[in-house]
C-alpha cells in the first residue's frame, strides 16, 4: 500500500500560486469615474441572470462539469441561460452573441480552443457584459475577461510525465493521445509532459495524434497506432481518461494487456478511470477538477457587484494510483 503516493499538493499549490492569484487583481470590475456602481444596492444570487456557453458533451469530465454548473445555479436560485455548442467553435461564438443580445448580467464560457475569441469578447465588453473563462483559457488580451477559473494544465502534463517515468523506470516507447487540437488543456498537457521528458532520455514519444478528448476517437487512434507500431509501443499518455478508456479497448482487441504490456497514464481522475485502475488496466490518473459550479457563481456575483477578483483562480488537484483506487472510488463525486 503506497498511500504516500497520493500526492496531496494542496500546500505546495497554495504556496506557489496563492501570491500569484492574489497579486493579479482585476481592475475591470472597479467602478469607473462617473458610474453609480458604488451606490447601487448589492445584488444577491436570486437577482442574477447568468449566461453560460458550454463547449459540448465530449467526456465524463464535461458531463460532471455541466451538472455542477446547472445544479449550483438551481441551488442558489440563479437564472441560468445554458447553451451547448456540440464541440463547434462557431456554435459557441453564436451562443455568446445571443447572450449579449439577451443582456445577461455576466457570461461564463469554456472556450473550445484558445484562439478566435477577440471579436465576440470585445462585443461583450462593449455591451458592458463581463466574461469569466471557466475550465479553458482563451488567448485574448487580459482586459477582455475578468477571470480564469480552472486548472494548471501545464502542471498536469508535468505530473503525468513524472508518474510515467516512475512507472516504466525511465524507459518507454510512448504513444500520445492528444486532446482537442488547439484547446488550452491539449496545448499545455502536451508541453508540460515534454518539459519533464527532457530529464529522461529513455522516454521516447514515438507518435502523437489527436483523439479529440472522446472515447471513440481514442480507441480509433490507438488501434491505428497498434497497426503501425505493434508491440514496440510500451506506454500510452492520454490527455484525458475517456481517450485512455478507448485505448484500453483497442489494446485488448489487439490481444495485449492494457496496464501490463502497455502502461497507461491519463488525466481527469473521473470514475471510469478509478474502475479501470481497480481492474488493473490503467496505471495512473492526474486529477483535473470539473466541479467548478460553486466557485463560478461566487465569482460571478462578486463581479456583478463590482468587487475585485483574482485574474486566475486555480483548482487544487492530486494524482491517483491503482493501489489506492478501491479506497478512493466511493469518495469520488465524478
Ligand atoms: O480534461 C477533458 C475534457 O477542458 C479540462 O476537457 C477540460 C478537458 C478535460 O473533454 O476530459
Amino acid at each position: 500500500m503506497k498511500t504516500s503516493r497520493i500526492l496531496l499538493l494542496f500546500v505546495t499549490f497554495a504556496t506557489l500560486l496563492g501570491p500569484l492569484a492574489c497579486t493579479q487583481q482585476t481592475a475591470l470590475s472597479t467602478p469607473q469615474p462617473g458610474s453609480d456602481t458604488e451606490s447601487k444596492p448589492k445584488k444577491i444570487y436570486q437577482d442574477l441572470i447568468v449566461g453560460y456557453a458550454q463547449l459540448g458533451a465530449e467526456s465524463e469530465w464535461r458531463a460532471a462539469n455541466t451538472i455542477s454548473i446547472k445544479e449550483t445555479a438551481e441551488q442558489l436560485g440563479v437564472e441560468l441561460r445554458f447553451t451547448d455548442a456540440q464541440q463547434k467553435q462557431d456554435n459557441q461564438i453564436e451562443a455568446v452573441r445571443k447572450l449579449i443580445i439577451q443582456k445577461v448580467d455576466i457570461i461564463g464560457i469554456s472556450p473550445i480552443v484558445e484562439t478566435g475569441w477577440e471579436d465576440v469578447f470585445q462585443q461583450a465588453k462593449d455591451a458592458g457584459i463581463p466574461i469569466i473563462l471557466v475550465d479553458r483559457r482563451a488567448a485574448v488580451p487580459e482586459d477582455l475577461y475578468v477571470s480564469y477559473l480552472g486548472s494548471d494544465f501545464l502542471e498536469e502534463g508535468r505530473k503525468a510525465a513524472r508518474a510515467m517515468a516512475e512507472l516504466v523506470n525511465g524507459k518507454a516507447n510512448i504513444v500520445e493521445l492528444v486532446g482537442t487540437v488547439g484547446s488550452a488543456p491539449a496545448n499545455d498537457r502536451y508541453t508540460g509532459f515534454r518539459e519533464i521528458l527532457k530529464e529522461y532520455p529513455g522516454l521516447i514519444i514515438i507518435d502523437s495524434q489527436s483523439g479529440d478528448f472522446t472515447r471513440a476517437r481514442g480507441k480509433e487512434v490507438m488501434a491505428a497506432f497498434l497497426q503501425t507500431y505493434g508491440t514496440d509501443i510500451t506506454a500510452v499518455y492520454a490527455h484525458n481518461d475517456d481517450m485512455a478508456l478507448g485505448a484500453i479497448q483497442a489494446i485488448e482487441e489487439y490481444g495485449l494487456r492494457p496496464g501490463v504490456d502497455i502502461k497507461i497514464v491519463s488525466v481527469d481522475a473521473a470514475r471510469g478511470a478509478f474502475e479501470a485502475m481497480i481492474a488493473g488496466k490503467l496505471n495512473a490518473t492526474i486529477e483535473c477538477n470539473p466541479l467548478l459550479g460553486p466557485q463560478f457563481f461566487e465569482l460571478a456575483l462578486k463581479v456583478v457587484n463590482g468587487e475585485s477578483i483574482p485574474k486566475w483562480v486555480p483548482s487544487i488537484e492530486s494524482i491517483f494510483f491503482p493501489e489506492d483506487a478501491i479506497e478512493i472510488l466511493p469518495t469520488r463525486k465524478y
